[in-house]
């Protein structure tokens, strides 16, 4: 048995920063910490968003609808800066009390309603729109079984695996031994579902795919914590087929770019108000026009 180098003390306190890359962010109370505003636009939507994995489902959603002609899911994308603690601030706070993006507040109705949890926003537009969601009872079931799968999944990924390989202080061996494991069992998870049917509710392309993409088609793809040689991704054959289909929707191409603060200029679209910002205000041209 290895010693353990720290003792739990009786009680918890938070007498200093939990370290990593988010230490600065990282707090045990919820609430708002300043007072402010959120910013609303001219159209019905309006989402507070960046563009992690968890914010392009709603992007990719938003664009695939819009793509389908919904003139209704027409929408301003805001960048909140979760590294500087806008999602603290008392507005977003107003639309998600759980301080985490993706957030949306749809001014169609009234009052407007809020959402939050990207898997409740995915839902919320399905329904709204009367897309992406099977009517038939058994497939939506399947649907959503692989929706909520992706909810539950997920935070092993990112805040388990992901944050012990990628973003720790220390490489603890024991954790990303842990959590590696568990990522290789749900990639084969899907890498079955995915034999068998062209996506994962069935062969509708549906919001479950638009759920699961972004996380695991990233990881394949080598787009998530550099980690696809080390999780020998190129052998979940099914799942690669699939996360280079979805890649190839138009809609996907554009909702990954949305509200993306990082990477190459040409692929940011920082904040979306208009369909034409896709050709005139991606990042590369703003700074191409002076600007920053
Ligand atoms: N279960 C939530 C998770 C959202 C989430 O973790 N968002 C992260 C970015 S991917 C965030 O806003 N983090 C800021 C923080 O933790 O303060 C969802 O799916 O919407």
């Amino acid at each position: 048995m290895t010693e353990s180098r720290y003792t739990p003390p009786k009680v918890w306190t938070w007498n200093k920063e939990s370290g990593g890359r988010f230490s600065s962010i990282n707090r045990p109370i919820a609430g708002a910490t300043h007072e402010k505003e959120l910013p609303v636009g001219k159209h019905p939507l309006q989402l507070y968003s960046l563009a992690t994995p968890n914010g392009v489902k709603v992007t990719v959603m938003l664009e695939e609808l819009l793509e389908r002609g919904h003139a209704g899911a027409e929408y301003d994308a805001w960048l909140v800066d979760i590294m500087k603690g806008d999602q603290f601030g008392s507005g977003f706070v107003a639309v998600n009390p759980n301080s985490k993006i993706p957030a949306l507040m749809d001014h169609s109705t009234q009052p407007p309603t809020r959402v939050f949890e990207s898997g409740a926003i995915l839902l919320y537009l399905a329904e709204k729109f009367g897309e992406l969601l099977p009517t038939d009872h058994k497939k939506r079931t399947e649907c959503l079984s692989w929706l909520f799968w992706q909810m539950g999944a997920a935070p092993i990924l990112g805040g388990g695996f992901g944050h012990f390989y990628a973003y720790a202080p220390e490489k603890i061996e024991y954790a990303i031994d842990r959590y590696a494991m568990e990522v290789k069992r749900q990639l084969d998870v899907l890498d079955r579902r995915l034999a068998e049917a062209r996506y994962l509710a069935g062969d509708e392309y549906t919001i479950a795919d638009i759920a699961v993409w972004p996380w695991y088609g990233a990881l394949v793809a080598g787009q998530a914590y550099d980690a696809a040689e080390f999780l020998d991704a190129g052998s979940y054959q099914h799942v690669n087929r699939w996360t280079n289909e979805i890649a190839e929707r138009p809609a996907a191409k554009r909702g990954r770019m949305v509200n993306r603060s990082f990477g190459k200029p040409e692929t940011q679209l920082r904040e979306r108000h208009d369909a034409s910002d896709f050709e005139t205000k991606t990042q590369d041209k703003i700074e191409a026009a002076g600007g920053e």
